[in-house]
């Protein structure tokens, strides 16, 4: 087997270990990767998120319930730990910050926690608020920190209705704020409804849609 093949058989295992809530195996294939040579950020992304997104679809298939769920974002984050310290950092010539957490009424955090991995990753300074996050602390932490991003999670259409109002707050308070929403019931053209500034699909994409985002809204003013 050639490394190529190596690799791609990692990430595929990766992703089937979250499946099968093996934690000893995430934990062992996270290892190899690294060994392998394999980018940290690309084991999370086509392995360990990949996983998830399919313990997703088996939850909604009644496959899986809520005791699988837990089990399966145990083996993952066993692995996230060992992956993390090993992610390179991006050196950044403009150091970006971001506030991040998931809406209130809402205590999904599996998707937020890997886009700010990803953030992380990129350089920025993320100031995570967690999950549960009442609409006040958004703003008032983004003038506390004075972040130029605040990005918003939500998994439920219950809980995505409170969004406008975060961000009729936020912008209130600072035009110039770049407001980025993301989660399932989510889509672009929702989120521009809502008046946010960028959406993206996947903690894959959201540090270059972030980054657009922010560009136009610098660029506007
Ligand atoms: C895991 C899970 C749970 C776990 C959460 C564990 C945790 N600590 O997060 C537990 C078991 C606790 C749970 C509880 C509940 N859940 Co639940 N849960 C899920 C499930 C199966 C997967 C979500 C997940 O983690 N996906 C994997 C991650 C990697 O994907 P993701 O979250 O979509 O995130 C990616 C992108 O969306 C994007 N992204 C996410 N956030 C952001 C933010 C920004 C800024 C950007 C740019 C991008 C971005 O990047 C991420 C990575 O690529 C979904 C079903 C599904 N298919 O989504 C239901 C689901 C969300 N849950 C649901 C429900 C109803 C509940 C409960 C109310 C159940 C109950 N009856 O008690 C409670 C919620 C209580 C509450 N008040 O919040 C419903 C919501 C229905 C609705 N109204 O819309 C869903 C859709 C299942 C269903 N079909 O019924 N749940």
């Amino acid at each position: 087997m050639d490394s190529t093949e190596a690799g791609t058989e990692i990430l595929r295992g990766l992703a089937e270990a979250v499946v099968a809530y093996d934690e000893e195996k995430t934990v062992e294939l996270a290892r190899m990767s690294l060994k392998q040579g394999i980018d940290p950020g690309v084991a999370i992304l086509k392995g360990l998120a990949f996983g998830m997104d399919q313990v997703g679809k088996l939850y909604e298939t009644q496959e899986y319930f809520v005791p699988e769920l837990l089990l399966c974002a145990d083996a993952m984050n066993a692995a996230l730990d060992v992956l993390k310290p090993h992610i390179k950092v991006e050196a950044q010539a403009e150091r970006h910050s971001v506030v991040i957490g998931t809406v209130e009424g809402d205590i999904h955090e599996i998707g937020k926690n890997l886009v700010k991995i990803m953030y992380e990753a990129a350089g920025w300074t993320v100031y995570d608020l967690g999950a549960d996050v009442k609409a006040a602390s958004f703003s008032e932490e983004q003038k506390r920190t004075g972040a130029e991003v605040v990005a918003m999670s939500c998994l439920m259409t219950t809980s995505m209705l409170a969004i406008p109002e975060v961000i009729k707050a936020i912008k209130a308070n600072d035009p110039d704020i770049t407001v980025m929403v993301g989660g399932a019931p989510l889509n672009r053209e929702l989120a521009m409804a809502y008046g946010a500034d960028g959406y993206a699909e996947s903690c894959g994409s959201a540090v270059k849609e972030t980054l657009t985002a922010l560009n136009r809204v610098k660029g506007a003013t």
